[in-house]
């Protein structure tokens, strides 16, 4: 089946797009000293382009004194030392766009580092004309409302500084201070610096929690109460619906977007299904897409820090989740999809079986999902290798600040920081960050340094070079996915109808363009699973199948995953 677009409205690049991020840290350190930079990043644009992806999204890159790993910015329009130099950024992206790959940056715009030149400013008098870029509280009103602060050890979003004796507000760490978006100061600084990245030829940004950017500054006091009646029981509802939000998307289209051919997805923290429509309907002039956390929230036990239920998650309610946000989008807008990123854990692990027995056979069917669904697929670099996760024993060998700072919460409350340290081998964000694995040199071949976080030690038979010359592998197994999904117009647009409902083993689906059929069988489980379609398969042509030879009659073994023209 090839591609007949005759009859497909509303295309758009980046629908069609596979989206392969980046986590510049740990993806190639060309100068040796154990952190990743962008000359590295130079030195695979072949393999990246040999994995025939058409978007790449880069973590921040610019400068940072990483509190967060970058997700604290200094300087919105300089490049981290340790990434390297304004010189490399321009030979980085003059090299994808030769090799016909888009670029799409982290704009982190709710929030700036506290290093930031505005903050310093800011901070340093209540008459400063930079006052007003950040949110204040004077103390002689007494204690601000609450306000969660998700990376501090008390969990507070307010923190007081002695120099003004005034509060400011930040929803990540105190080194992370909110940017006051009801300033029009502010917002126009913001759209400069996108044109800017623009201007020099970017493809477009991911938004870091955009859907937080707007708050309401007489801060009412919102009780858990509030959060738990009116906000689903979650703050990040809450934090998402502030006033003039849209406002303020509005002319961000208007002054910045809509002047360039660019994407843009908004990391949607707090969008519910209801509330989607507001940030992506073409008719709104928004955004393009956003990523929902419903999915990835899926199998945690609820009141506890991101702990698996020793169940595990349930199948049936993952397909009710995908096929939810699938009929989100029937009408209007776009999705996308994920099983993990930077701060996810190893999507192997999570949602398949890193046992080494499963491990590339139940990454290459997540990768047959992800590649088969109707939304861009976000895809994260090294899954394409089934790199799982490393599940540190001790808090010393983490590095991210919510991994720290949760350990020292849980220990000052005096809760059971074995359990802390179980489930964080499962949900920690480093298992997903630690140096990406190019061949069996020292180190993975990532660098001549010391990595700044360890590498999993399975780098010795999970890698690039391994991967390249194995017909079978993960990384070759993606790669026909790819290219199946580029040649096939029917996997990115084709109507998506999900069959066999509650069969808890298998997710079983079609898609459907112009006449054309595809029938797409999963197996989620280690265990042979039957898969009740109702369609016979029979004379259908497999496209792919990542077994060697595909089932006639329904018979699925451990893992199995067969997508076929009907
Ligand atoms: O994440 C925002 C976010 O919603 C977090 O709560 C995230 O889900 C958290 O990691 C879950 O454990 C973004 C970035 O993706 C993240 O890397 C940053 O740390 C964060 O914003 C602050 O900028």
């Amino acid at each position: 089946m090839k591609n007949d677009s005759a009859d497909i409205p509303g295309r758009k690049w980046w629908k069609e797009a596979v989206v392969y991020q980046i986590y510049p840290r740990s993806f190639k350190d060309a100068k040796g000293d154990g952190v990743g930079d962008l000359k590295g990043i130079i030195s695979k644009l072949d393999y990246i382009k040999s994995l025939g992806v058409s978007v790449i999204w880069l973590n921040p890159i610019f400068s940072s004194p990483n509190a967060d790993n970058g997700y604290d910015i200094s300087d919105y329009r300089g490049i981290m030392k340790d990434f390297g130099t304004m010189e490399d950024f321009d030979a980085m992206l003059k090299g994808m766009h030769e090799r016909g790959l888009k670029l799409v940056l982290d704009l982190v715009a709710n929030h700036s580092s506290d290093e930031h030149e505005w903050f310093r400013q800011s901070r340093s008098s209540g008459t400063n004309p930079y006052r007003d870029y950040y949110h204040w509280w004077p103390a002689e009103k007494g204690k601000p409302p609450f306000r969660p602060g998700s990376f501090e050890v008390d969990g507070s979003g307010w923190r007081f500084d002695a120099a003004t004796n005034a509060y400011y507000l930040h929803y990540f760490s105190f080194r992370q201070p909110d940017l006051n978006w009801e300033n029009p100061k502010l917002r126009k600084e913001i759209f400069d610096m996108m044109n800017f990245w623009f201007d020099k030829g970017v493809d477009g940004f991911r938004m870091d929690v955009i859907p937080f950017i707007a708050k309401d500054t007489t801060f009412p006091v919102i009780t858990q109460k509030d959060i738990d009646e009116k906000y689903n029981g979650g703050w990040d509802q809450y934090l998402a619906s502030g006033p003039h939000l849209h406002d303020y998307l509005k002319e961000m289209n208007k002054e910045a977007l809509s002047k360039h051919d660019v994407m843009s997805v908004a990391e949607g923290a707090g969008v519910t299904a209801a509330t989607a429509h507001n940030f992506v309907d073409e008719d709104r002039n928004e955004l393009n897409m956003l990523y929902h956390f419903e999915g990835v929230s899926l199998g945690y036990l609820p009141g506890k820090f991101k702990e698996m239920d020793p169940k595990g998650y349930s199948l049936v309610e993952f397909k009710k989740i995908y096929s939810k946000w699938d009929s989100v989008f029937e009408e209007k807008g776009w999705g996308t999809i994920y099983l993990g990123n930077h701060d996810q854990p190893r999507m192997v692990t999570r949602w398949g079986n890193d046992a080494p027995e499963w491990r590339a056979l139940s990454s290459k069917m997540l990768t047959t999902f992800l590649l088969t669904m109707r939304a861009t697929p976000y895809y994260f670099g090294g899954d394409e290798l089934g790199m799982n996760n490393i599940k540190f024993d001790k808090i010393d060998d983490y590095r991210d600040i919510e991994s720290i700072n949760m350990y020292k919460q849980i220990k000052n409350k005096g809760g059971d920081l074995n359990e802390f340290l179980n489930a964080q081998k499962i949900s920690a964000r480093d298992n997903s960050r630690t140096p990406f694995q190019w061949d069996s040199s020292a180190n993975a071949g990532f660098t001549t340094g010391t990595p700044w976080l360890k590498v999993n030690p399975n780098y010795k038979t999970v890698n690039v070079a391994a991967q390249e010359t194995d017909a079978n592998s993960c990384l070759n197994y993606f790669r026909k996915m790819v290219k199946l999904r580029k040649e096939n117009l029917i996997l990115v647009y084709g109507k998506y109808a999900l069959l066999d409902r509650e069969n808890p083993n298998v997710y079983a689906y079609t898609r459907e363009l112009n006449g054309k059929k595809l029938l797409v069988i999963l197996n989620f489980t280690n265990n042979p699973a039957s898969a009740n379609t109702g369609i016979d398969v029979s004379k259908a042509k497999v496209l792919i199948d990542n077994y060697a030879d595909a089932p006639v009659n329904g018979q699925l073994k451990p893992y199995e995953a067969v997508v076929y023209e009907l």
